[in-house]
């Protein structure tokens, strides 16, 4: 491993790192493939996809902000594009034998092998009226994959994305942080209208909350919908580092709820993040992400949030997807349907899918570089089973 200061999965050549970045970035908007075209125009000897790329660079990150990087599983990915591999005597070329063999891990629920997966759901206690969250900020040891060295980061209640909270929009309540960091800190909640000492900026609203001390976040709930809440203070850094979980607020009218407007079944929250663990959902990469798993004809709904510091397109094979909020506004007649999905950073999306084709259907940012490369696919890619 090297002192890359960061993770990423992402296209370095033997070009300018930068256009390369840049044309990649741009070609995944659908705008401009130009210069991309131009980039790959320079001489080359052979292509290599450098996971460890900074993804920082892109977000102008302080090079100082210094975590251990979390490479990939797959240090350097290196391909002659005009040479086609050597052949085993099996028949399987390298590239499809360790394809293969990531594949075997996923499908062997290596998600579940490795400690510390978060979004666990978090029981508030009752105080009165209010409902009542309590959460310690602590550095933690979080793994990737089980095949990466586990990484320094940070966690609520020790986990990387931190607990799910949920509560009904009007309740109020209130979710007290310990800080047992070495640096201070600050936690907001994204999506929600609130007193503006309640905001969680540090020296616009408080504050930070400095290493041993407590500060309480109380308030009455809303609007509904899928909101998550991070720290504010050294974003890029603590953030990227693993600070940041769902924030789900129900409707005050049951009738509204998924569960009973749409005859959902599962209800998944799917955060992703490109920063310092590399292109990650739910704090993994693959093949340690956890698979979707589903019945034939079953409803599942899934909250897309992005933590990270670039959009990230999710394509589902096989069925669509019913689009039914964004930011966590029902969309109402605006619901629409597609296959691919763009989510940029801090927007959530909320999407219907009717699991009516049975099989293991491939879910997946659409940015290859965050997904698949000549070891085979690795970052952000789960499955969708239906059974
Ligand atoms: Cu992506």
């Amino acid at each position: 491993m090297d002192d890359t200061p960061t993770g990423s999965p992402g296209p370095s050549l033997l070009l300018p790192r930068r256009s390369v970045l840049r044309g990649a970035a741009v070609a995944a908007t659908g705008v401009v493939a130009g210069s991309v075209a131009a980039a790959c125009a320079a001489p080359r000897a052979a292509w290599t996809f450098d996971p460890r790329t900074p993804t920082a660079d892109l977000a102008g990150a302080s090079p100082t902000a210094t975590p251990t990087p979390a490479p990939t599983d797959h240090a350097v990915h290196t391909v002659a594009p005009a040479t086609a591999p050597p052949s085993s005597p099996g028949g399987l070329s390298g590239h499809d034998a360790e394809a293969k063999a990531v594949v075997e891990r996923f499908l062997a629920g290596e998600w579940q092998q490795i400690p510390g997966y978060g979004n666990q759901p978090l029981a508030p206690t009752i105080d009165g009226d209010t409902r009542v969250f309590d959460m310690t900020i602590d550095e933690i040891t979080h793994h990737i994959t089980a095949t990466m060295d586990p990484v320094p980061a940070l966690g609520y209640n020790g986990t990387w994305p931190g607990p799910e909270m949920r509560i009904t929009a009007g309740d109020r309540m209130r979710a007290t942080y310990t800080n047992n960091l070495h640096e201070s800190t600050s936690v907001h909640f994204h999506g929600q209208s609130m007193p503006n000492a309640m905001d969680g900026v540090p020296f616009i609203t408080q504050p930070p909350i400095m290493p041993g001390e407590t500060f309480s976040y109380e308030f009455v709930v809303g609007p509904a919908g899928s909101h998550m809440y991070h720290s504010h203070h050294n974003a890029t850094d603590q953030v990227g580092r693993g600070l940041l979980g769902a924030f789900i607020v129900d409707p005050a009218d049951p009738a509204e709820r998924y569960d009973v407007k749409y005859g959902a079944t599962q209800d998944i929250i799917w955060i992703s993040n490109d920063a310092y663990g590399g292109f990650t959902i739910n704090g993994r990469q693959f093949p340690a992400t956890a698979p979707l798993v589903a019945q034939l004809g079953e409803v599942i709904v899934i909250r897309f949030m992005n933590e990270g510091v670039m959009m990230h397109p999710w394509h589902l094979h096989g069925m669509p997807m019913r689009v039914v909020a964004r930011d966590g506004y029902p969309l109402g007649s605006a619901e629409f349907t597609c296959d691919t999905l763009g989510v940029n950073p801090g927007e959530r999306f909320d999407v219907v899918i009717t699991c009516d084709n049975p099989g293991a259907w491939a879910f997946h940012c659409h940015i290859l570089p965050h997904a698949e490369g000549p070891r085979g696919m690795f970052g952000m890619v789960t499955a969708l089973i239906v059974q």
